[in-house]
């Protein structure tokens, strides 16, 4: 696999040319500064491009040129978001980037509930607590019915996390959720947003009456719309699972499972519509056998997350190593059949000191570093026995 770095732009701590000197062969980024939904133009494609391979690598994936949530909801001006859209997709494919990742989550791009969560060699890592998440669903964002969709055993949990709750964890609890996760994935939150809760809110109206064969549909007529573009200039489009892969807050999600995947892509059966295999994301959902479904879908694959979750007893979930044996399994398949997908790590460790750089959460340099390390020592392995 080509052995790619989330890099955030030539504001990002991480430079270019630290990346260089550490194995990096291609860049995932975005037009970090324009605005969801406004037209990427060509110039400032073909800017950030240069500064790219002038450090000796190449723009290999876009993540992400986001979908606007009035595609996802159909808004008034889902037309004519979807035509930005494709002319975004026409600049790319004139500069010759061709890997685009996005995601069809209403709302929310992914969620956890503690970013720095201690693990007992001093490193911490990103968590998913599905009593805390219950908490902020039910106490802090009050929706409507929210209590009963949870199951018995994590309401048993939210109440007793009710009696150790204080202002400042709640404080806490919504700046995880909702700002610090949210606020570099060029959604609907950022710092500094005054009352993020209301603002939440008032997005869940937008789906009110939307139901998960509703929103395949709109994702259908979004993806049906920009293949011809995708066609004419040979962009491959990837959509990102959800995380975690289950229905959140009432809301539909589509990208969860199998029967999911298969569904997206028979729908509009384009090889230019294809899958982010985020093993991370998927194996967040005791459902879902990551090791098989690479097997299954390496050929509709056109980028890879290489991460892993371990589910806990009760639905709580954690990042596993990069060396888990699961991950090893799916770095083989791609290893094996797509050599040449772009693959970049993700969400590893804080460590040595990443915990004073304001780095974005999940996005550490140096436990990055580390998890770059053994994802290439596991592909050189897999190479060498494969001569
Ligand atoms: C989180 C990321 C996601 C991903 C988007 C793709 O760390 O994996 O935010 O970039 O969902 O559109």
């Amino acid at each position: 696999m080509e052995k790619t770095w989330r890099w955030f732009g030539p504001n990002d701590k991480i430079t270019l040319g630290m990346l260089r000197q550490i194995g990096v062969e291609g860049i995932v980024t975005a037009l970090h500064g324009i605005p969801n939904g406004d037209i990427w133009p060509l110039e400032e494609i073909e800017r950030i491009k240069h500064m790219i391979e002038e450090h000796g690598m190449r723009w290999s994936v876009v993540e992400s040129l986001p979908v606007s949530e009035s595609i996802k909801y159909v808004g008034p001006d889902r037309d004519a978001l979807i035509e930005n859209y494709k002319v975004s997709l026409a600049n790319l494919g004139k500069a010759g980037v061709k890997t685009v990742c996005y995601n069809f989550m209403p709302v929310l791009d992914w969620a956890r509930t503690d970013l720095e969560y201690p693990n007992p060699d001093g490193t911490s890592n990103l968590y998913f607590n599905r009593a805390e998440f219950a908490y902020f669903d039910v106490r802090i964002l009050k929706r409507p019915g929210a209590a009963e969709q949870w199951d018995a055993l994590t309401i048993e949990r939210m109440n007793r996390l009710a009696e150790t709750m204080t202002p400042e964890k709640e404080a806490k609890l919504v700046e995880n959720i909702v700002i610090k996760t949210q606020g570099f994935v060029s959604g609907n939150f950022s710092e500094g947003d005054a009352n993020p809760v209301e603002k939440f809110r008032s997005l869940l109206k937008l789906y009110e009456g939307i139901d998960k064969d509703m929103l395949r549909e709109n994702m259908k007529y979004f993806l049906e719309a920009v293949m011809p573009v995708c066609n004419e200039y040979g962009i491959n489009m990837c959509v990102h699972p959800d995380d975690p892969p289950m229905p959140v807050f009432g809301l539909p999600r589509i990208v969860t499972c199998d029967e999911d995947i298969e569904w997206f892509l028979n729908a509009v059966p384009d090889e230019h519509n294809g899958l982010t295999f985020c093993a991370g994301s998927l194996s967040a959902g005791a459902h879902n056998d990551v090791v098989k479904f690479a097997k299954k879908y390496a050929s509709r694959t056109h980028f890879v997350h290489a991460r892993i979750c371990t589910v806990m007893p009760g639905g709580d979930f954690r990042e596993s190593s990069h060396l888990d044996p699961r991950l090893i399994d799916v770095i083989r398949t791609f290893e094996t059949v797509r050599p040449d997908v772009p693959m970049r790590v993700d969400h590893a460790p804080l460590m040595l000191g990443d915990d004073k750089m304001g780095y974005n959460a999940g996005y550490s340099f140096h436990g990055r570093m580390l998890a770059l390390g053994m994802v290439s020592g596991i592909m050189a392995t897999i190479k060498q026995e494969k001569r």
